[in-house]
């Protein structure tokens, strides 16, 4: 006797197959890794597409995380933080299963120059190109005397995120960042380089930013 599959069952296959199809996951870290080595003892790894079919995720974390709008003071007023964020402290839950996993992945390679694993995430939200970051390091925290490692996994349009030396001078590094780029700061790199991702008048849809760093670095 043979048995034929009900048509409930078929489409349930189906969705599933579509919905297996369009999940993100990690391409193998160490394949494509570039390193950029910068001077007084800063690197930068560029992974680009590391998260592949990452619109998924991007379209998920757009959805799901409960992005906050922030202020801060600036000289005498205070103004809008250009971006919206989402911090995920050590003990939080992810907002998506594949950024722990990516958080592990990453912590397993780094282990030998860092010497600990990747522990909180800081998520931000770039609306448009009004919204942006300036020049600055990561330097709260142990960072500002010690080496360290801060991955970033960028989503949805890409933007710049440009590095210059600690106390100005023209961009040194220039590399567009999105749908699932990965991209590594080491070293001395948030003591003795600044990083920003400049505001644009060009037309450019919203990215999402993934920061994930190590204990006590923000
Ligand atoms: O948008 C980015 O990828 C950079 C974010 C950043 O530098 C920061 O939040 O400190």
């Amino acid at each position: 006797m043979t048995t034929q599959p009900s048509l409930l069952d078929e489409v349930t296959a189906d969705e599933a197959l579509t919905s297996a199809g369009r999940a993100p996951s990690l391409a193998p870290l160490g394949e494509g890794l570039v390193r950029h080595v910068l001077s007084r003892g800063a690197w930068v790894d560029v992974r680009p597409g590391w998260v592949q079919r990452s619109e998924a995720l991007f379209e998920h974390l757009l959805a799901d995380v409960p992005w906050r709008a922030e202020r801060r003071q600036m000289y005498d007023r205070e103004v809008d933080v250009p971006r919206l964020l989402c911090f995920y402290g050590e003990e939080a839950v992810l907002p998506h299963a594949l950024l722990a996993e990516a958080r592990d992945a990453l912590s397993a390679h780094y282990l030998p120059e860092l010497g600990e694993p990747l522990r909180t995430a800081g998520l931000c939200l770039y609306r448009d190109g009004r919204d942006g970051v300036a020049w600055h390091g990561d330097r709260l925290g142990r960072s500002s005397r010690e080496d360290t490692v801060v991955a970033i996994i960028s989503l949805g349009a890409p933007r710049p995120l440009v590095l210059r030396p600690r106390g100005g001078g023209p961009t040194a590094l220039r590399v567009p960042v999105g749908h699932g780029d990965l991209l590594v700061m080491g070293g001395s790199c948030q003591r003795t380089w600044e990083h920003a991702v400049p505001k644009t008048s060009k037309p450019v849809g919203p990215r999402v930013s993934v920061q994930l760093r190590p204990r006590g670095v923000r």
